[in-house]
């Protein structure tokens, strides 16, 4: 059985998120979602709308993720692979090349973001901060 992992903040979960996820479900027998908690997204210089506890609730209720596990810090991808076995690596090509050094624990996917839909867009419509 294969493991597939991908990391995010997911905020304002939409369309463009379910894709990717739907994709990658259909690359393994588990899908699991590593996701950006609030602390890890200041260091990210991004703050989201929707708090962490709630952004993992929602991906958790997706029907194509598997298991949820927070995502603290930039350098947790290589201990996350191990501890999960995980066998691809995947994310949007906006990090396309951006993770290719984990190549020597497992393979490494960049798929086409969907376009037209994004949490900024989503922010800039309902008029968030
Ligand atoms: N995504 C997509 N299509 C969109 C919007 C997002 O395919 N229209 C994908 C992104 O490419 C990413 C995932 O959905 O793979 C999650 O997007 P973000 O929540 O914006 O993730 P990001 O903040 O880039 O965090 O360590 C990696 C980082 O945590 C990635």
């Amino acid at each position: 059985d294969r493991t597939v992992i991908t990391y995010g903040t997911f905020d304002l979960f939409h369309y463009g998120h379910v894709r990717l996820l739907e994709r990658l479900s259909r690359l393994g027998s588990r899908l699991i979602v590593a996701c950006s908690t609030d602390e890890f997204n200041a260091k990210k210089g991004k703050a989201s709308v929707v708090p962490f506890e709630s952004r993992a609730k929602v991906l958790e209720a997706c029907r194509y993720v598997d298991r949820v596990i927070p995502e603290t810090n930039w350098a947790q991808k290589r201990d996350d692979i191990r501890r999960y076995d995980v066998d691809l690596f995947a994310m949007g090509d906006d990090w396309a090349g951006k993770f290719d050094d984990l190549r020597d624990l497992c393979d490494i996917l960049y798929l086409p973001r969907t376009e037209g839909v994004s949490t900024t867009e989503i922010k800039r419509l309902i008029g968030a901060s």
